[in-house]
């Protein structure tokens, strides 16, 4: 199988589990369950579900399992998208190449699309699918890597950070915690749900996640300049226009251009261990680093 038809696959796989583990628009509340779905379905990259799927074809992981598991993700990472696009946050009106939720619908609903979906990402994660020791340890992994030490307080960093000088060291961390404890808890889940990998496959995949979430963050920065907002799908330039330090604005583009480069390699270098088994994620990095949107 190509790399496309592997990413055609799994992107199939996880659009019908998210249909299936969201609530029906028929159920009531009907207004907020259509709107949890406007903002799920039909869009986006699918990274973090990409990410679990391939981290879980190296433990041997059954593909429904990993469903119920990227749906999951998914599910956490829309909820951040949806609170991050709101007024008292980035105040954002295009995600996805669509009007942002609290545009489309209102601003109380995006708060609740964002608490039912954070909700609902553990009602998937604890579907019969998953052995009762497996949920356990993955809902540990996602709220761990979706709360105040992970993507919530990198968010916090983020925004008390406008308008402020960061050391590179700072901007870092604020990045760890805000795009890469998810990226690295949707290959560390992957993996989980196969046959528990040992403490240096761990290390290994973690050290892989470290490259590819900074990777993605830097190659983020790097588009907001480079790239305009309909292919972006989202407001370009925005860092620039609300003061927010960003790797191009603190080591300049051609810099950042190189960082990516080195982080891939890094991504690469940390899947050695695996062999040919890795292959999935190493083709993930390169479109991680490679990707124009
Ligand atoms: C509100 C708790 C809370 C957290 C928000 C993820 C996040 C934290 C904010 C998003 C702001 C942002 C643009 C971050 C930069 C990197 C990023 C996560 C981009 C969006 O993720 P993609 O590119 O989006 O995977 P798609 O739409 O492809 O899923």
């Amino acid at each position: 199988m190509t790399f496309e038809q592997w990413m055609r696959s799994v992107l199939d796989r996880v659009e019908g589990a998210l249909e299936q583990y969201l609530p029906a628009e028929s159920i009531e509340p009907a207004r907020l369950h259509e709107a949890m779905r406007y903002a799920v379905l039909g869009g986006g990259k699918r990274v973090r579900p990409l990410l679990c799927h391939a981290a879980g074809e190296l433990t041997g992981a059954k593909a429904e399992c990993l469903d119920a598991a990227s749906a999951a993700l998914e599910m956490i990472h829309v909820y951040s998208l949806v609170h991050d696009d709101m007024p008292c946050m980035d105040d954002d009106d295009l995600r996805r190449g669509k009007p942002t939720v609290h545009v489309q619908y209102d601003e109380a609903t995006a708060l609740l699309v964002g608490d039912a979906l954070q909700s609902q990402a553990f009602v998937a994660l604890t579907s019969d699918v998953l052995e009762p020791a497996k949920q356990a340890a993955l809902v540990r992994e996602l709220a761990l890597a979706s709360g105040s030490i992970g993507m919530a307080g990198g968010q916090a960093i983020d925004l008390a950070s406008v308008g402020h000088t960061l050391t590179r060291p700072q901007l870092e961390t604020m990045h760890r915690l805000k795009t890469g404890a998810l990226l690295r808890a949707a290959v560390r889940m992957g993996a989980l749900t196969g046959d528990t990998p040992d403490a240096s496959a761990l290390q290994a995949l973690d050290a892989y996640s470290a490259a590819v979430g900074l990777a993605f963050q830097v190659v983020d920065d790097i588009l907001d300049v480079t790239t305009d907002s309909a292919t972006l799908g989202k407001t370009a330039g925005k860092d620039a226009k609300d003061g927010k330090p960003t790797y191009v604005s603190i080591i300049g583009l051609d810099a950042s251009r190189a960082l990516a480069a080195q982080l891939r390699s890094d991504a690469h270098a940390a899947l050695a261990p695996f062999g040919a088994r890795a292959q999935r994620l190493a083709e993930l990095a390169d479109l991680v680093v490679n990707r124009v949107s």
